[in-house]
């Protein structure tokens, strides 16, 4: 099966989650939007055609034969046991699909301390409030990446003084 991935072509971005699973597997597709021409083209008709009975909201999606599958934790419960990445038991798969959406959520999270009012103004237009929203989001919400998992979250120990 040749897989046709579809991200913006200028940026690494959500798109590189289904690149790594796909490239680490020696996976058999193609970059769609990358291809000189018509790739962008291709690429807006599956966002903009009302013929598209199931759309995608944004990239990346997948096409792989007949499905279309977008939201990128999606495309990768999908991809995961057809490329033998994930065990074939339910349990470590809904195990994996939880790691891959609590990815989605930092990704999220890290992208809304640069952009906390709008994704379409620039991050010099929303400085103030993204300086505001980082320090909060890293008191609260990530966990500290350098400290082993049984450490306590600085949130839980901000909490423990109060
Ligand atoms: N929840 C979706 C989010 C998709 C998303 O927001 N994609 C971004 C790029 S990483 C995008 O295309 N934004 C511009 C737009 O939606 O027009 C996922 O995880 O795939």
């Amino acid at each position: 099966m040749r897989y046709q991935l579809y991200y913006w072509p200028e940026i690494q971005g959500r798109g590189e989650f289904i690149r790594l699973a796909l490239e680490e597997t020696g996976a058999d597709y193609v970059d769609v939007a990358r291809l000189p021409k018509r790739g962008m083209t291709a690429m807006m008709r599956f966002l903009e055609s009302p013929a598209v009975k199931h759309p995608p909201f944004a990239p990346p999606f997948l096409k792989a034969g007949n499905a279309l599958i977008a939201q990128t934790a999606n495309i990768l419960f999908f991809l995961g046991p057809r490329l033998g990445l994930v065990p074939k038991d339910e349990a470590s798969r809904l195990w994996a699909h939880q790691l891959q959406l609590t990815i989605s959520d930092w990704v999220a999270e890290v992208h809304d301390t640069h952009h906390p009012i709008a994704g379409s103004l620039y991050y010099e237009e929303q400085k103030r409030e993204a300086k505001r929203r980082a320090v909060l989001d890293l008191l609260d919400r990530l966990p500290p990446p350098a400290k082993p998992p049984s450490s306590p979250r600085p949130s839980a120990a901000r909490r423990s003084r109060t």
